[in-house]
């Protein structure tokens, strides 16, 4: 029989491994379903999925009110390009700027773009609104930042195997230490061309490092005094993934229908996308108010897909499931007893060293270097229990399922998890 007819997990592999560009080193699970908080594989053994595509799916796979709108819209007008109006996306705009409080929402498919767009909209901003020379703006970034793969994006990321040989770089970015004040104000006080602060709430890919208590709210206050825009990359953070709406907001209680997401921190910018669809789209966004987002004229910005109608209908599905069933609130307090239900293990285990998060975006730190493998073979071991995570940076596991998961089930995978690492604990 030829790989092509072979329908197991060793077929598929087998064909994306010989037809495929070798751009990942997936865990060796082929799933072809998913529902809820499951994916099944082609064999049909299920699991619990605890990655939800890197935050995009926490709404839960294959949300039927989510698919409800992309299959009605699919069926109605799929896509007009920006040429003309389409009658969807002025609808998801107002819905989805009344929903994070701002004035405008510039539409784009991938959170690179989005990122990308957020850039171009600050540089302009500042030769425009701020006065800084042309072609002598900089954007403050941090040190083990993750916004995306474009060429501008890994020009300023401090990942060697995202950069090598991809140069050359594009300039303008200044990198500074995460979560430390001190250089950030050194940096805004020696350099007067600085325009923004790109900045993720959680680092994501470093490995989910929560910042210090009031880091983000003083690094706020420190870009408006020389003012300098405060652009929040939420693409990972975002749509309720740390039991907040945002993770910039502050005490919201974001399971209220009517929250706005009062902001603790409200970014001048505010970058989403992942979950902004629940995972079936690509849909990604930049939000700004008006004097910051009217430097952007036709002509100036744009993308063959950005704000197309099935985008704006996913888009709003995602955002209503996000308030209905107060997904927000659901992380908020599972994440909780996530960690402490962790907490309790790892206080008398000698493979975890923490575990560290916020809702329901959390990791454990493997006791082992960053070049063992130990962490990945815990995720083997898991996926054979039941459980799909994924490693990041060798020697730390992120464990992100999505957010309609309920209690039950989630002991139920804190019990996987645990059985997983006493069978690596010495
Ligand atoms: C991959 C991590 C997650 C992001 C933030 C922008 C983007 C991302 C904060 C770009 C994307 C991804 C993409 C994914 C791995 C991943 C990731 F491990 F790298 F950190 F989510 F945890 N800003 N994050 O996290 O969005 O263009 O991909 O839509 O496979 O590269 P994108």
């Amino acid at each position: 029989m030829s790989v092509l007819e072979k329908k197991t997990s060793q077929g598929a592999i087998a064909l994306e491994e010989k037809y495929g560009a070798h751009n990942y080193h997936p865990l060796p699970v082929v799933l072809s379903r998913g529902e809820g908080v499951f994916v099944w594989d082609v064999e049909g053994k299920k699991y619990y999925d605890f990655l939800s595509a890197y935050s995009a799916v926490n709404q839960g796979h294959c949300h039927p009110k989510i698919v409800g709108a992309l299959v009605g819209q699919a069926q109605t007008l799929t896509l007009t390009s920006r040429a003309f109006y389409n009658d969807m996306l002025g609808k998801y705009e107002k819905y989805v700027t009344e929903t994070f409080g701002y004035d405008k929402l510039l539409p784009m498919n991938t959170g690179a773009e989005a990122v990308e767009t957020a850039l171009k909209i600050c540089r302009k901003w500042a030769y425009e609104k701020k006065g800084i020379h042309d072609n002598e703006a900089q954007i403050i970034v941090c040190n083990n930042n993750f916004h995306g793969r474009t060429t501008s994006i890994v020009s300023f990321s401090s990942d060697p195997v995202a950069r090598k040989h991809f140069g050359p770089f594009t300039p303008g970015f200044l990198k500074i230490d995460y979560d430390n004040l001190e250089a950030l104000e050194t940096v805004l006080e020696h350099n007067k061309n600085v325009a923004g602060f790109l900045v993720e709430p959680i680092q994501g890919e470093a490995g989910v490092y929560v910042p210090s208590e009031g880091y983000l709210k003083k690094a706020k206050a420190l870009c408006e005094r020389y003012n300098v825009l405060f652009i929040a990359d939420e693409v990972q953070t975002g749509i309720a993934r740390t039991g907040r709406l945002l993770a910039t907001c502050g005490n919201c209680n974001c399971a209220d229908k009517h929250c706005s997401g009062t902001p603790e921190v409200k970014a001048d910018i505010l970058i989403l996308g992942k979950a902004l669809s629940g995972g079936a789209y690509p849909v990604s966004a930049v939000l700004a108010n008006d004097d910051i987002m009217e430097v952007i004229k036709p002509g100036n910005h744009g993308s063959t897909f950005g704000g197309n109608p099935i985008a704006a209908a996913v888009g709003m599905a995602a955002l209503e499931v996000v308030k209905e069933e107060g997904l927000a609130q659901n992380a908020f307090e599972l994440g909780e007893i996530f960690r402490e239900e962790l907490n309790k293990y790892i206080a008398g285990c000698n493979i975890v060293n923490a575990v560290r998060g916020r809702g329901l975006l959390n990791a454990i730190l493997i006791n082992d270097t960053e070049e063992s493998s130990t962490a990945w073979d815990i995720c083997m071991t898991l996926k054979e229990n039941g459980l799909l995570a994924k490693p990041t940076h060798g020697n730390i596991i992120r464990f992100a399922p999505p957010l309609v998961i309920d209690k039950e089930q989630l002991l139920d995978c804190v019990s996987i998890i645990i059985k997983t690492l006493k069978q690596f604990d010495q």
